[in-house]
């Protein structure tokens, strides 16, 4: 049995991500491919319990280590229950965030550093990294106010001020640069339909190498 392709999305707050979650699962609905949809921090019922933790307000403040440690603590759940046996059974696996996240918002947001991330994904995930990453690319002022628009209450994260966002988006554009051949970046600053657009593209492009053959894994 051939393993199933893993598929993340990353960005900021408001670049989108929920949005284009339902246009990657039609375009892989028309492929003939069923994927499994799911998201982090989170996707098994331990893992939405340490995602009310994380992003649940915290007095006092929780201290970083013990944010990324709670990341890690819902993604090897996940990863046990839900990502690795979908993918050993050959079906995809669609993830709304996965470690890129960790590196941005712990190891540059909280200035972790990304040794520290490096090390806690190789305990947790072994050899196992997503097949394709499209990185939906948002100024930061556009993402925040798309997500204040929502008019929900922000969560912890969302509160974050004095240039979190901003050493975020820098994570993510330097693991851009670091993994050009996995991170394909979407420019999603756009309208939306723009986005929905190039965000095909860039999967349709990975999906047929995979699908001709003309790649292995
Ligand atoms: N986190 C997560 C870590 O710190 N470390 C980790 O390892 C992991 C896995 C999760 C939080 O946890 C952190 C990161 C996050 O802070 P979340 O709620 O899952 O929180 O993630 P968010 O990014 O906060 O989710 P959002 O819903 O805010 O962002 P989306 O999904 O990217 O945005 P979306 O699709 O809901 O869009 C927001 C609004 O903008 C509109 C939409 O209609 C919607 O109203 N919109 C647009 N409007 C105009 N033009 C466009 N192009 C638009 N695209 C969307």
């Amino acid at each position: 049995m051939t393993r199933g392709r893993f598929i993340t999305l990353e960005g900021l707050e408001g670049a989108g991500k929920s949005t284009a979650l339902a246009r990657v699962r039609e375009y892989l609905q028309r492929q003939g491919i069923d994927p499994v949809m799911t998201r982090e921090p989170g996707g098994t019922p331990l893992g939405e319990r340490i995602r009310a933790l994380l992003l649940g307000q915290s007095e006092p403040p929780m201290a970083p280590a013990t944010e990324a440690l709670l990341m890690f603590a819902a993604r090897s759940e996940h990863l046990d229950k839900r990502i690795r046996p979908a993918l050993e059974r050959g079906q995809w696996v669609v993830c709304d965030r996965f470690t890129d996240a960790s590196y941005a918002y712990q190891g540059w947001g909280r200035g972790l550093g990304a040794e520290r991330i490096a090390a806690l994904e190789d305990w947790t995930q072994g050899a196992l990294r997503p097949d394709l990453t499209l990185w939906l690319d948002v100024p930061v002022e556009t993402g925040l106010a798309r997500a204040a628009g929502r008019g929900e209450a922000p969560d912890r994260f969302e509160q974050e001020r004095d240039g979190f966002f901003e050493r975020v988006h820098e994570g993510y554009a330097a693991l851009a640069e670091r993994f050009p051949e996995r991170i394909r970046r979407v420019d999603a600053g756009q309208p939306l339909e723009a986005v929905l657009t190039a965000l095909e593209e860039a999967l349709a492009s990975a999906v047929t190498r995979w699908l001709s053959g003309t790649e292995a894994h």
